[in-house]
């Protein structure tokens, strides 16, 4: 067995394999950052590739899906493994009219495991929902998460409303389509392209 074999499970929409995969994987002594980078997330951008060239379709895309966050509950534990004190409260959501959550959820297992306390909103998360969970957990940092170029928008929105109601917290975007120049030009805190990097910025945002 081996990290090919997980892409191929990905690939093959094969929902029962997948998670006896990553456990050999796991027990092998594999890296876990290779298992995730070369095995899970490279076969989601393997699947978006045959998306665009319409060798598959949403149906499948979402089996596809599926069948990745099976493997990613198998890394769950290694990835959240922390010793770490308590280190502030994030919001992790994907914005309005976007239902992606794969990334916000590796984005979530990773900051749990730098110690914040995560409080997932989901999918589908309007402003004044992420306004109104920061204000109540009185969260230091929103992390937000939008896949598609329609939903990014909603990220300016939203920006927007928590600097007019000044609750102190920060904000920082990620996701396929997002990049530096869209987070400067919508003045979020900051940006990151992946899950490691939106740990590091928490951690600069949020000192211990
Ligand atoms: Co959709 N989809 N999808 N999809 N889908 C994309 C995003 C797309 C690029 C595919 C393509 O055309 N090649 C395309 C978007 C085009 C665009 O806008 N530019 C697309 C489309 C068009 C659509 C629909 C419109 C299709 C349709 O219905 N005709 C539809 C929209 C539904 C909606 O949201 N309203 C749709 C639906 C779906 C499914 C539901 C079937 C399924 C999602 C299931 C789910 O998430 N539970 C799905 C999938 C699986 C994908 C692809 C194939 C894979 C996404 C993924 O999970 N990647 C995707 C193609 C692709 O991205 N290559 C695609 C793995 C994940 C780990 O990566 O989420 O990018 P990602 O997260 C990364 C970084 O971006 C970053 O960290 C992660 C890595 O460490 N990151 C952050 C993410 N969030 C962050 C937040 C941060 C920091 C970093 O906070 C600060």
């Amino acid at each position: 067995m081996s990290i090919e074999d997980i892409f191929q499970s990905i690939l093959q929409l094969k929902r029962g394999e997948i998670a006896d995969l990553v456990q050999a994987e796991i027990d092998a002594k594999t890296d876990v950052g290779a298992i995730l980078e070369q095995g899970l997330i490279n076969a989601m951008g393997e699947v978006g590739n045959q998306f665009s060239e319409g060798r598959l379709f949403v149906p499948e895309m979402l089996r596809a899906a599926e069948t990745m966050k099976i493997g990613l509950e198998v890394l769950r534990p290694l990835l959240v493994e922390a010793d770490i004190k308590p280190r502030g409260t994030v919001i992790v959501g994907t914005v309005k009219g976007d239902l992606h959550d794969i990334g916000k959820n590796l984005v979530g297992m990773m900051l749990e495991g730098a110690g914040f306390t995560v409080v997932d909103l989901g999918v589908d998360v309007d402003p004044k929902a992420f306004l109104d969970a920061a204000g109540e957990n009185r969260a230091q940092l929103v992390a937000m998460s939008a896949l598609l170029t329609t939903t990014m928008p909603v990220m300016a929105d939203c920006v927007g409303r928590f600097k007019e109601a000044n609750l102190g917290a920060r904000l920082i975007v990620g996701g396929a389509p997002v990049n530096q120049d869209f987070a400067i030009k919508i003045s979020a805190d900051g940006y990151s392209s992946d899950a490691p990097g939106a740990v590091e910025l928490a951690k600069n945002l949020v000192p211990a």
